[in-house]
Order: structure tokens, then C-alpha cells, then sequence
């Protein structure tokens, strides 16, 4: 099949580089755009296949390096149901892309089929989308090419956000069910969010302006959309929205500037007023980090573990008041980067569990619970309600004033939440919704809890390989000898605690650090890092 198809000379044409190996990782392909042309054409025929494999269900690409630099750029899958690409497949992406020439790849694409009994009759539809990075039209062209080559069904939806992209996968695969996540286009993204923000916040709780750094990237178009929506019962102030500046996405701006200096970006300076709130997206809106100056014109940041404190409180709370306790379970999944503040915060009120990095583990186990909230540190995480749950709040009869409002509330919730996956202008609403309920500033929030002093530092080492976890990364197993070292050293600081675990987006060792005071905690940092290197 596979030979006399119009793969092998379509293939032909997007010839891989030499010395570069590919990896699909954590947030897919990702590496400096120049090199990726020939994975992009490969991912289209896999993502064919993928579709193909589930019966013609509509698979998502997303062409996109969220916060990496301008330069880079990368794609990932979506599965049906919005949810990232199965585990199981990424082994698959991985040997394809790196088939080093064209009967290689066809050779690969052949055992691939006949492993998976891919019957190629079936249909293949494919929605995809891709960020603002210049590199992006050539990228998706070659795209285009692969979905061509297996005769795909393509929807091309333009340039937009990641979560945007993950919620038209969902609706269009339960498009007329009972299951219907909402229309299958980004009116119907903005009009399901909008509507379930307006009715969740009344006009007299209308929240004073919101600051919202768009990192110069597709945050920018699509918060500018997501404000029509809201009126005046949310001003959404935007900067940072030159999409069209070379060089200025992520740069020196987003949410992952914000978490990794802990520093309001420069530009924003004079910007936001003293008490103000603010927050910065990513470069593909998948994260979200807030902050505020205080009276003194000190910074302070609100992470991805103050956004869990502030809305698993709150689910908890209205959980109790509808009269829901005995029936729903409330959850959050924090991973070891997760401020150890915010953990203490969390077990007092309900149950924690931690797991690896990366977004595929926190929402696998916050599946497990009735509601499960999940944010990774860095402002990437979602509420999700399960089946059950949604059940539950369908049919359940308040017996009281103050229940029938609370069940409302948890409606609209849920409507309000990208349940996808993380979604930095989802998540933004369901902030706002929480400081209007509570008739919260940026700096009562804040007081939840204080942040232990942390630090975060990266080591190039010459195999991170060879470093190995388990305890969900708290505890290294190779190299022998160094878990007990860095056990020793962090036990002399008050406070102390570190670990150390390879990264799954970088060639580095990662190196996280926490003591009683900020000299403290880069103090165990560096010796970690001594240790490691
Ligand atoms: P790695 O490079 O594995 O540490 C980083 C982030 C993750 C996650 C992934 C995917 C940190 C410390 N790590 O993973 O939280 O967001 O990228 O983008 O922030
Ligand atoms: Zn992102």
C-alpha cells in the first residue's frame, strides 16, 4: 500500500536533516523551527493515521513552542476526547520522525499500519491550528502536505490558542450528542466561557480592570475577542499584544518570564497600578501567572499553587454548602515543584496527591476524583468534573435556598473550566469569578499562604540520562549514593528541602531547592547543583 501511495513522493520532499535526533516528549516535538519541515509532514500522515485507528474520530495538531523563544517551534497531537496525544503513541511519533530517509519512513509507516491493524479504508479527519511564530505558515504547509498525502479530511483553524484548538477537537467529536461540549468553532469557545462568567459574577460584583500581559503573542487576537464577550462586567486591559514585532514573543514578557525571574515584565512597568491585579499568558495561552504591586511598589507573583489554593477552597466550599459533601470528592494533584507552603495549605483542607512533571500525569490523577483540580507551578493546570460528577449536578435536588445557589454555582463551572487542558483565559475567568465571590484583592489572595523561598536552577551534566526518580520525583535512584547527599545537605537548613530530576524538555538536570529565606534556599540550590555536576 504505503509504496504505491502518494506518501513516498509527497515524503520526498521534506527530506530529514542530518545529526538531528527527534524526540516526542512531554509537550511533543519541540526544537528550533529551521530544523522541523520533515516532522511536521510526518506528523500530518500520523495524525491521519491516529484518526484512521479511532474510526474516523477528528484528531488536533497543534503547531506551536508556547514559551520557548521565537526561533523555536514545534506540534503536537490532541486526541479526541481534547486530551493530549495517548502515551502509547508518542513511542511511534518518535521512530517515525526519525526514519532518515524516504524508504525508511515508508518502510517504518508499513510495520506501523500492519502492527496496528490500521485499516486505511477508514476515514481520516484532522482539525489543526498554529501560534503566531513566523515560522508557522511553512510549518503548517508541510502539514497540510502529509494530511494530503493519506487524504485526510483537513479543517484548518487558523491561528489561535492551544486550549481553543483542544476545545474545537472535543466539540466537534460530540458535536449533536448528549455529550456536546459546545458549537464547533471559537464563537462557540468564547460564547461558552462568556456566558457562564456572566452568570457566575453578577453586574454589582463586576471586578475592577484586569492587566493581562499576552506575552506578544495569540493571546493577544484572542483575549482581544474573549473582551467583546464580557462588555463592561470584566475590562480586560491588554499589552504586550504586538504579535507582529519580530523578535518580541516571550520576550522579556509571559507567564514563563514572570515565574522564572519573579519579576514584573519591564514593559508592564507604569503599567500596573499599586493594588492592581495582573496576570501574563504564555506564547500559546496555556498558562497563566498573577501578580500585583503592593503601596510600596513591591512585585508579588500568584503561581499556578495559589491558583489551586484559591479555587480548590472554593470548589470545597460550595461542594459543603449545596449539601454535596458525602457524594463528591474534591481533590487537587500538585507535582514537587508545587510550593511546599501550598501543599501544607492544601492537606489541611483536602486531599493532595503528587505526581511527575508534566500535564499528562496531573490530569490522569485528577481523573480520579469527582472534581480534581491540578496546576503545575508554572500556571498550567484545569479543574476537571467527571462523568459522575456531571451527573451528579444534573439531576441532585437542592433542598434549600442556599444549596440551589451553590449547585448553580458548580453548573456554571463547570461550563466555565476548559476541561481539556490547561487554558490560561479559562482559568483567568475562573480566577476572577473566585475574587469576586470572596470580594478578594490581589494581596488577600496572597495571604492564603506565604511562599517558602525557593530556587529553581538548571545543570548541563553530560547524560542526564543516567539520573533516575521515583516518589513522583522526589527521590533520585541513579546515580547511586547522590539521593543520601542531597538528603543530608538539605536536612542543614531550616526548612530545607531539594530535589533533582532530568527534564523532559531540555538537555539539562533540573534543581529545585526550598529553605526558611531566599539566601538560604540558593544556598542549598548551588551545593545541590555541586553535588549534580
Ligand atoms: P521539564 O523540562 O520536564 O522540567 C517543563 C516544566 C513542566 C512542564 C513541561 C512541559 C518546570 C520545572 N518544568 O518540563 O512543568 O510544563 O515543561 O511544557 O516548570
Ligand atoms: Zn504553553
Amino acid at each position: 500500500w504505503v509504496k504505491t501511495s502518494a506518501v513516498g513522493s509527497r515524503a520526498d520532499k521534506h527530506p530529514v536533516p542530518a545529526n538531528v535526533r527527534f524526540q516526542y516528549g512531554t509537550a511533543g516535538f519541540r526544537t528550533i523551527a529551521s530544523v522541523l519541515d520533515s516532522v511536521l509532514f510526518r506528523v500530518g500522515v500520523l495524525a491521519a493515521l491516529r484518526s484512521k485507528k479511532l474510526d474516523g474520530k477528528t484528531i488536533g495538531v497543534m503547531v506551536t513552542a508556547s514559551h520557548n523563544p521565537e526561533q523555536d517551534n514545534g506540534v503536537k497531537l490532541v486526541d479526541p476526547r481534547g486530551e493530549m496525544l495517548d502515551t502509547s503513541w508518542e513511542a511511534h511519533a518518535t521512530t517515525l520522525s526519525n526514519a532518515s530517509t524516504t524508504d525508511d519512513f515508508v518502510s517504518e509507516l508499513a510495520k506501523f499500519v500492519e502492527k496496528l491493524q490500521i485499516d486505511l479504508a477508514k476515514p481520516a479527519r484532522v482539525v489543526y491550528a498554529r501560534d503566531t511564530r513566523p515560522s508557522g505558515p511553512a510549518l503548517v504547509a508541510s502539514l497540510e502536505d502529509g494530511l494530503r498525502a493519506l487524504g485526510a479530511e483537513a479543517r484548518n483553524a487558523g491561528v489561535t490558542t492551544t486550549p481553543v484548538l483542544h476545545y474545537l477537537v472535543r466539540a466537534i467529536n460530540t458535536l449533536g450528542t448528549k455529550d456536546s461540549y459546545g458549537e464547533d468553532s471559537e464563537e462557540g469557545y468564547f460564547q461558552k466561557l462568556s456566558s457562564a462568567y456572566l452568570k457566575l459574577v453578577a453586574p454589582r460584583q463586576t471586578p475592577p480592570p484586569l492587566l493581562i500581559d499576552c506575552a506578544n503573542g495569540v493571546g493577544a487576537p484572542i483575549a482581544t475577542r474573549l473582551a467583546t464577550y464580557l462588555g463592561d462586567r470584566l475590562s480586560l486591559v491588554l499589552e504586550n499584544t504586538a504579535i507582529d514585532t519580530p523578535g518580541a514573543l516571550n520576550n522579556a514578557c509571559g507567564a514563563d518570564f514572570v515565574k522564572t525571574s519573579q519579576k514584573l515584565p519591564p514593559s508592564l512597568a507604569g503599567r500596573l497600578q499599586p493594588g492592581q491585579r495582573g496576570c501574563s499568558l504564555d506564547g500559546d495561552a496555556d498558562r497563566l501567572m498573577y501578580f500585583y504591586i503592593d503601596q510600596r511598589n513591591q512585585f508579588h507573583m500568584l503561581d499556578g499553587d495559589k491558583i489551586a489554593a484559591l479555587v480548590a477552597a472554593f470548589i470545597v466550599d460550595l461542594v459543603k454548602t449545596s449539601g454535596l459533601e458525602s457524594q463528591m470528592k474534591v481533590g487537587v494533584v500538585q507535582t514537587a515543584y508545587a510550593n511546599g507552603a501550598s501543599t501544607k495549605y492544601l492537606t489541611e483542607r483536602l486531599p493532595v496527591k503528587c505526581v511527575p512533571t508534566g500535564v499528562k500525569h496531573l490530569h490522569h490523577a485528577a481523573e480520579s476524583y469527582n472534581i480534581g483540580v491540578y496546576f503545575e507551578a508554572n500556571g498550567h493546570g484545569t479543574v476537571l468534573f467527571s462523568p459522575a460528577a456531571q451527573e451528579t449536578l444534573q439531576t441532585y435536588e437542592p433542598s434549600t435556598p442556599a444549596q440551589a445557589t451553590a449547585l448553580e454555582h458548580l453548573r456554571n463551572l463547570n461550563q466555565l473550566i476548559n476541561q481539556t487542558v490547561g487554558d490560561a483565559l479559562s482559568d483567568m475567568l475562573l480566577v476572577e469569578v473566585v475574587l469576586a465571590h470572596k470580594a478578594y484583592d490581589g494581596s488577600d489572595w496572597d495571604s492564603l499562604y506565604v511562599d517558602l523561598p525557593n530556587r529553581l536552577v538548571k545543570v548541563v551534566v553530560a547524560d542526564r540520562n543516567q539520573f533516575k526518580t521515583e516518589d513522583a520525583e522526589r527521590q533520585l535512584v541513579s546515580p547511586p549514593g547522590l539521593q543520601s547527599k542531597i538528603t543530608d545537605l538539605a536536612r542543614r537548613f531550616e526548612g530545607g528541602r531539594s530535589f533533582v530530576r532530568p527534564s523532559g524538555t531540555e538537555d539539562v538536570v533540573r534543581v529545585y531547592a526550598e529553605a526558611g529565606s531566599k539566601p538560604q534556599a540558593d544556598e542549598l540550590a548551588f551545593r545541590v547543583a555541586g553535588l549534580v555536576y
